[in-house]
């Protein structure tokens, strides 16, 4: 006999606001579970809330295409990605949750002597860092993807392809159910319909938080949201270089396991995958205008599905189950905002742009790490808000998944 829905023990629990607490923070995404779980998992910082405006995961985290890959273009961004990766690699067992990690192997296309040549590049930075990464030509790509068109009558033949087998996908919702299972398992306290309506900050300090259901007071706050990054850091006080756009992604109907690989065009601003389940799924640039829109465009649609058919014609006759949005804080160089801000006690991990998810454990343990010893760690150090002022840019550009 089995449990009927009401006995199931919850996986994470519900609780009364607290009046205070030692830390909150904002956006129960990836980013802010991961921050909580690190926060009392590896600091033993336990009075910790998560808030969310709506349910955990329903921002970015359940929205991106869960793509993981360190192959980025700047020795900054790739150390940072790859400590990531290996957190992605250990996390079914940190987290006692199967997050479905498939390193199935990413394969970003060159279609022209200039992105091969950025291609070349990238993987020189990548070998220095000791991170898997090569530049292949077109034969080796057709025997990793045979379903794609590689002759060269195409409008966009295949050069050769940026090859980095330690990439892949997630479950992306299993990750973070895995990080709020485990935060919650450890004390931390997360609060779904939760939305903050204001930040105080009394003398330059921050002193907590007015949201829909009472006031909190809290010596730390930390913003980790995505979409609302800057409304949240307007409250504080903070302005944020970050400027906000819809990114879109499709999935097909299931088909019997036919793409191994994940695959990647930047010329044709399309990105490719197949899920355990058998559906394959799209996704393309950020639109081209700033907006706060999360519905799907018929030119999305009509983009994504010619785009897939030069490279892959045999998909033809597939047809498209659903579409959606998710929202993406763009920076000036493409690298996120990390760390503390000119307000103490308010922290920012924010503008991930289009890389956010692959991006959770990372920024976690970090975060984490700076709010429990009050040092930046040396892996985030690059990415502090100060360096729009002093020009240092970390420029990430040229490692986007496509074009922007
Ligand atoms: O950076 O790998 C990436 C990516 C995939 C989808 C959006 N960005």
């Amino acid at each position: 006999q089995g449990l009927s829905n009401d006995e199931w023990p919850r996986a994470w629990h519900h609780h009364d606001l607290r009046s205070s607490y030692d830390v909150v923070i904002i956006g129960g995404g990836v980013h802010g579970l991961a921050t909580a779980y690190y926060l009392a998992a590896n600091h033993g910082i336990r009075n910790v809330a998560v808030l969310d405006k709506a349910y955990i995961g329903s921002g970015g985290s359940g929205r991106n295409t869960a793509i993981l890959r360190s192959n980025y273009l700047t020795p900054e961004g790739v150390r940072f990605y790859d400590r990531s990766v290996t957190l992605y690699e250990h996390l079914a067992a940190d987290l006692n949750f199967n997050v479905m990690f498939s390193q199935r192997g990413h394969l970003t296309l060159a279609h022209n002597d200039s992105s091969l040549r950025t291609m070349r590049w990238r993987a020189e930075v990548n070998k220095v860092q000791k991170v898997d990464s090569e530049v292949i030509g077109p034969d080796k790509v057709s025997e990793l993807v045979p379903y794609l068109d590689t002759s060269a009558q195409t409008r966009y033949p295949i050069l050769g392809a940026l090859y980095h087998p330690p990439g892949g996908i997630i479950r992306h919702d299993a990750v973070v159910w895995g990080y709020a299972r485990a935060a919650d398992a450890h004390g931390v306290h997360i609060h779904q319909k939760t939305e903050v309506l204001g930040i105080d900050v009394d003398g330059g300090r921050v002193s907590g938080v007015r949201t829909n259901r009472g006031s909190i007071s809290a010596p730390i706050v930390v913003n980790c949201t995505a979409g609302w990054s800057t409304l949240i850091s307007d409250m504080a006080g903070v302005d944020m270089p970050v400027q906000t756009f819809p990114l879109q992604a499709a999935v097909t109907e299931p088909v019997k396991p036919f793409l191994d690989t994940v695959v990647v065009s930047g010329t044709l601003h399309v990105y490719c995958s197949q899920t355990d389940r058998g559906e394959l799924v799209f996704g393309a640039s950020v639109d081209p205008f700033a907006s706060y829109s999360i519905r799907g465009s018929l030119e999305f649609t009509e983009g994504v599905a010619g785009h897939v058919l030069e490279l892959m014609p045999a998909l033809s006759k597939m047809r498209l189950l659903r579409q959606w949005a998710g929202l993406c804080d763009m920076t000036p160089d493409y690298s996120p905002i990390m760390g503390p801000t000119p307000v103490e006690g308010f922290y920012v991990d924010v503008g991930w742009g289009t890389y956010g998810f692959k991006a959770g454990p990372v920024s976690g343990e970090a975060m984490a790490e700076n709010i429990a010893t009050g040092r930046v760690p040396e892996i985030i150090a690059p990415f502090g808000l100060d360096r729009f002022a002093d020009g240092r840019l970390v420029g990430e550009k040229g490692a986007a998944a496509v074009g922007h």
